[in-house]
């Protein structure tokens, strides 16, 4: 048995980004003893880690910021519309601090097993470097894009040259100048940095399987007069996000598309590509419903890639065939397609040459060998589940997480899996997690979580343990209202088409934060519907 000797906490949190810090402040308030292990060197989680030239959020500060404290959200200065990694990682050490969380927080922590002792009514938990932490309540807060993907392609082992991963992109990053930079894969982590490597390399050359949408990010410098009105509308603009879809205030057309003229469509469309980013996908309302509606915003955002991109075949190799726009996630990019244009970049269509094998040299496609000095991988995650199921995760009757999931993930209201008592789990599947602002998403839970284990420890109750009828049902709710859109007919990462093997199943709830709110607040109501509380 792991963790015998140690001291049992209330609540253990795994990660401390910005889900897992929310935790360490929400228990500690709620007068629980909390401890919380971070794999990285410091906290921070996808901001820790992700420090590739470029790196940003796509949703706007002002909403991908904390807004539990007044005095925080009125204090904090937010230098552009949307704030790039440093700035992100730097706001989260000043929340680390202020609110004194990092002595709850042991760095250089990876968690690889945890085993719930029934009797003892507490999980036990393992680090790589072997210690040994015990806590009556486990909350994993591991991200849902923090397990790396790297692919599997022949001869990765032998390139000579450097290797990066965006995900893990070193600090100082490398200089690139001089050099033949090349980068695997077209998501948003690529279009992000793409055009900050181009500037920078000998030459830069893109290898993509699939194309994204991406829409520029039209970023700027917030001014004095943007600081005023944001303090302003602060607080209508917190209950807006709270309760919307996505996490962010977002008004879509008053009209479903087919009911506007030619020229309104259009009209609307211009508005929402200038207001730019990743609510172009909801420009319309019935975008995510209709497939002519989401046609209409389709061509038109590809007619925007034609005019921008020079070289006729180039263009089309950048505009995808595969999916509705929005169903994968629509990249925010700053001169993304421009890029293209540049005479050292070159677009490798890999369903035309697909990638043989690496050499010492460089990548080897069905067309010839391209040499290079650095390759990058910008290859994306073992999104939603990666993160739980690579830890060693053991219920009370043996069941284990990778098992349980081994046909897709089961989870009522994303927060709890059946067999795992006093588990829980924050932005995970089921949750709105992705389709959503993950910072309030995050809140959301995490507060209700705090209430819950209050609710037990009041009742005195030991173990909270989600039915397996009420997970089933959730889970096949979360699937149906995602068959009710369009998302389903993308391959992407929601429903775990990016990773070989990994089973279908659409893993973010998309009917939004407001919805899901809405719902668990019932099911409090209701006297914790669903939970089965068992006492000491
Ligand atoms: P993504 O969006 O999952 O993108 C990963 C990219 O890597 C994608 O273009 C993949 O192509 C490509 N890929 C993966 N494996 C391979 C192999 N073996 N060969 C060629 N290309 C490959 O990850 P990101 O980090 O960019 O973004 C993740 C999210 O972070 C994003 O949605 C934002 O919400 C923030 P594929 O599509 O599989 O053909």
């Amino acid at each position: 048995t792991i963790g015998a000797h140690s001291a049992v906490r209330d609540v253990l949190v795994v990660g401390a980004g910005f889900a897992g810090l929310y935790a360490v402040h929400a228990f500690r308030r709620a007068g629980l003893d909390v401890i919380c292990l971070e794999a990285g060197e410091d906290v921070g989680g996808t901001w820790f880690f992700n420090r590739y030239p470029g790196a940003r959020c796509d949703v706007e500060s002002i909403d991908y910021s904390y807004s539990f404290d007044e005095d925080l959200q009125r204090d904090w200065v937010w230098s552009e519309r949307y704030a790039t990694q440093p700035e992100i990682l730097s706001y989260i050490h000043h929340v680390a601090d202020r609110f004194d969380l990092r002595r709850h927080i042991e760095l250089d922590k990876r968690v690889v097993a945890a085993n719930f002792d029934e009797h003892a009514s507490r999980w036990e938990v393992r680090t790589e470097d072997g210690d040994e932490y015990a806590a009556r309540y486990v909350l994993f807060a591991t991200g849902s894009l923090s397990a790396l993907n790297k692919p599997d392609i022949p001869g990765a082992d032998t390139f000579a040259g450097e290797t990066y991963f965006t995900a893990r992109w070193p600090e100082p990053g490398p200089s690139l100048r001089g050099k033949r930079v090349g980068i695997i894969g077209t998501g948003s982590s690529s279009v992000q940095s793409v055009p900050i490597l181009a500037g920078e390399a000998d030459s830069l050359t893109v290898f993509q399987r699939t194309p994204n949408y991406s829409v520029p990010a039209l970023n700027r410098q917030l001014t004095d007069a943007d600081q005023r009105r944001i303090r302003e509308e602060y607080p209508a603009r917190r209950t807006k996000a709270r309760m919307s879809g996505g996490g962010s205030p977002h008004q879509a057309h008053p009209k479903r598309a087919a009911e506007c003229t030619p020229e309104e469509r259009e009209a609307a469309l211009e508005a929402g590509w200038r207001n730019g980013g990743v609510l172009y996908g909801k420009t319309f309302p019935d975008q995510f419903t209709d497939i002519e509606a989401n046609d209409f915003a389709r061509e038109f955002a590809e007619r925007k890639i034609r005019q921008i991109v020079a070289d006729p075949r180039t263009a089309e190799d950048l505009i995808p065939t595969d999916h509705p726009i929005g169903t994968k996630r629509i990249c925010t990019d700053s001169g993304y397609f421009e890029t293209f244009n540049l005479d050292k970049v070159e677009l490798v269509n890999l369903r035309r040459e697909p990638i043989t094998r690496i050499t010492a040299a460089g990548i080897e496609t069905s067309a010839g060998l391209r040499e290079l000095d650095v390759l990058v991988y910008a290859t994306g995650f073992d999104a939603m589940t990666g993160a739980l199921t690579r830890i060693d995760i053991t219920g009370p009757r043996g069941d284990r997480i990778k098992d349980a999931w081994a046909e897709g993930p089961v989870t009522y209201l994303g927060v709890q899996i059946p067999g795992f008592p006093n588990l829980f789990t924050v932005n995970g599947p089921g949750a709105p997690s992705v389709l959503s602002n993950m910072v309030l998403t995050a809140e959301q839970q995490v507060d209700w979580l705090a209430e819950l284990v209050r609710h037990a420890d009041e009742t005195g109750a030991a173990q909270v343990e989600v039915r397996d009828d009420a997970a089933v049902k959730w889970t096949d709710h979360v699937q149906q209202a995602a068959d009710a859109t369009l998302f389903p007919r993308a391959n992407s990462w929601y429903l775990g088409a990016n990773i070989e093997g990994k089973p279908r199943r659409f893993m973010p709830y998309v009917a939004g934060l407001g919805a899901y709110r809405e719902r668990c607040e019932a099911i409090k109501a209701d006297g914790y519907e669903g939970f089965v509380f068992t006492a000491r």
